[in-house]
């Protein structure tokens, strides 16, 4: 029986692989290369240029991390806008809240949506929700086009900045999301990751536009077994909440969401940084 094995580069030196039993789907939209497999320790997954987006075995992490965090801070939060997110899976943890009235999902790319609706309904499945409105567009261009303060909560959920997503790390574009949110608003953005180089520049970049925007600006951190490194952290940037001392988390447990990855202690915890991490950070 011939092996079959996917390699993505997390470095020049680096290489990553996964088992694959099949390579389901491939194709090259206007935007990127997609591809979806099926593996035994995976499950399913798709990548775009070559790189891991979503797997079904550790998705929970990434999407939980993305979205309760805010919700624990803000539990008032009704309108919310994603910009990438084609796979459905932070949409879906959204969705959960009885709470949220809006949910805008702008997504650069209809084919991931698709393909993901076909290959990935773990994560997809709620996209129909009534709450929800797909928008094929640039996330950079929709923020730039939308009204002031419009928005409770914007998460970036992207890929990273090579290819069409670069602009979402751009100046512009956190500085239209500080516009478009609501003056108590909250933006969670892809932060990268603070082990290796390349990726450091990165989150050190995002973070200083951040910092010089938001009077409100943190990072925090989760493990994403696929990701380079496997430690990898969102931004979060409000002009009002602090995740800490503002959060109500006993709010949030009454709720009675029942989470895999996310929880109050993780909330608290996910904030505390290592000491190289921080330093860089500082540094920005
Ligand atoms: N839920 C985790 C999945 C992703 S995929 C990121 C999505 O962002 C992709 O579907 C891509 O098409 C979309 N995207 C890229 N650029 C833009 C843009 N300018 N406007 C709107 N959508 C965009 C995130 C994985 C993170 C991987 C980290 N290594």
């Amino acid at each position: 029986m011939l092996d079959l094995w996917y390699t993505e580069n997390h470095t020049d030196n680096v290489r990553f692989s996964i088992k694959t039993n099949k390579h389901i789907h491939s194709e090259t939209s206007p935007f990127q290369q997609i591809d979806f497999f099926e593996s035994e320790e995976f499950g399913t997954f798709f990548t775009l240029d070559g790189l891991m987006m979503v797997n079904e075995k550790d998705e929970f992490v990434y999407h939980d991390m993305i979205t309760h965090v805010a919700m624990a801070t803000n539990p008032n939060i009704k309108k919310v806008l994603v910009i990438g997110g084609g796979d459905g899976g932070t949409v879906r943890e959204l969705t959960r809240y009885a709470s949220i009235e809006q949910i805008d999902m702008v997504e650069i790319d209809e084919r991931v949506v698709r393909l993901s609706q076909e290959y990935l309904p773990i994560t997809a499945g709620k996209l129909t929700d009534p709450r929800v409105t797909l928008l094929f567009e640039d996330g950079l261009a929709y923020v730039k086009n939308k009204e002031d303060g419009y928005y409770d909560l914007i998460l970036v959920d992207s890929t990273d900045p090579i290819g069409p997503g670069e602009g979402l790390f751009s100046h512009d574009f956190y500085n239209n999301c500080f516009r478009v949110l609501t003056d108590d608003g909250i933006l969670i953005n892809q932060h990268e990751s603070p082990y290796y180089p390349s990726y450091a520049h990165e989150m050190k970049r995002a973070h200083s536009k951040i910092k010089g925007l938001f009077p409100i600006t943190r990072v925090y951190q989760f493990h994403m077994p696929t990701y380079p490194s496997g430690h990898w952290l969102f931004g979060f940037a409000s002009k009002k909440f602090d995740p800490l001392k503002d959060a109500d988390l006993d709010a949030w447990n009454a709720l009675g969401l029942k989470t895999k990855y996310y929880n109050t202690d993780i909330h608290a915890g996910a904030f505390a940084l290592p000491t190289f991490v921080k330093e860089m950070l500082n540094d920005a």
